[in-house]
């Protein structure tokens, strides 16, 4: 995939783009139209990039792209992050979280949904047939199961379970930056309409306790979606992004006028005031407005996003970071 890796002159680019607003004194960039435009986090995110744009490319809709693209993810079992083939809790069991919202503010979301193999399906089915917004373990696996969504009966991948077991020998709980955190899969789009939706879906920190709930599938916090403005996904130690609302605040650096690369590296500042020790950890953002600008930042370097527009076919692009 590294000859995939573009590292994007974010400079150049977002100067291609600039139009009056600089000229104006508007720190606010103008452009013409990027759109459609898909973002998703890490390397996993040029997959489940191909089969969004396949619907945005059609003049589809956002959020059948983004709810379509990360079930890309979800179904790779070699992908120990996301979906049934991650990681398991410290108790063995493989819990999954996601959300999903549209550009009417609709949203849904399941957490510690154990045996689906699609978790941003049944968040789906909660924002559409549903007057709530999040279920949560039993009650949205009787759901889903209602809903027609199989139970798959395999407890963790053989992979998973022989990491599982070895790290029950020191059962230490240290997430690794970059490497255990490369979690969740966040994914955003603005449709050829001007519509923008989100989806996020993880299987949270590898041997996390049982029944914890990441940021993830908290709508404001691992994912937000405003259509006057933006769409802010993140990734990372879901307890840091959570006390900050950090999608939420993306969303609105970006209202205040700020880039969305800016907008992003507002949210990581004040992720890096966090009392607990944030050196340690990895916390990444993804950011669109409504003018198909786009932009990234994280706290740590190792970072990167998958981009796909008309102009950048499929494009992985390394954040900034702040340490
Ligand atoms: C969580 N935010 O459960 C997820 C994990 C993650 O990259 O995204 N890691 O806290």
């Amino acid at each position: 995939m590294t000859s995939r890796r573009t590292f994007i002159k974010f400079s150049a680019f977002s100067a291609a783009l600039l139009s009056v607003g600089k000229s104006m004194g508007s720190p606010r960039l103008h452009t013409s139209s990027e759109k459609p435009i898909v973002l998703s986090t890490w390397e996993h995110g040029l997959a489940a990039n191909e089969d969004a744009w396949k619907i945005l490319s059609a003049n589809g809709k956002a959020i059948d792209a983004v709810e379509k693209g990360v079930m890309n993810t979800e179904e790779n079992l070699k992908n120990q992050s996301v979906g049934l083939g991650g990681l398991p809790d410290r108790d063995g069991h493989v819990t999954l979280d996601a959300c999903i919202m549209d550009e009417l503010g609709n949203c849904g979301s399941v957490c510690c949904l154990e045996h689906i193999k699609h978790p941003i399906s049944v968040a789906r089915m909660v924002m559409d047939k549903t007057p709530h917004v999040i279920l949560v373990g039993d009650g949205a696996l009787k759901f889903a199961l209602n809903h027609g969504f199989t139970k798959e009966t395999f407890d963790r991948t053989p992979e998973a379970d022989k990491a599982w077991k070895e790290w029950l020998i020191k059962a230490q709980y240290k997430p690794i930056i970059n490497v255990e955190n490369h979690d969740t899969i966040g994914m955003i789009a603005l449709d050829a309409a001007g519509n923008l939706s989100g989806s996020c879906t993880t299987s949270g920190l590898a041997y996390k306790m049982h029944g914890r709930v990441g940021d993830s599938p908290i709508i404001g916090a691992g994912l937000f979606v405003d259509n006057e403005v933006g769409a802010a996904a993140a990734t990372g130690t879901g307890e840091e992004v959570i006390r900050v609302c950090g999608s939420h605040t993306v969303v609105e650096m970006m209202r205040a006028g700020h880039s969305p690369e800016e907008a992003c590296r507002i949210a990581v500042e004040r992720v890096s005031k966090s009392p607990k020790n944030v050196k340690e950890m990895q916390i990444g953002f993804i950011a669109i407005n409504k003018h198909g600008e786009f932009g990234g930042y994280a706290l740590q370097n190792g970072f990167n996003f998958a981009v796909h527009s008309n102009k950048i076919n499929n494009e992985l692009c390394d954040a900034k970071h702040l340490w």
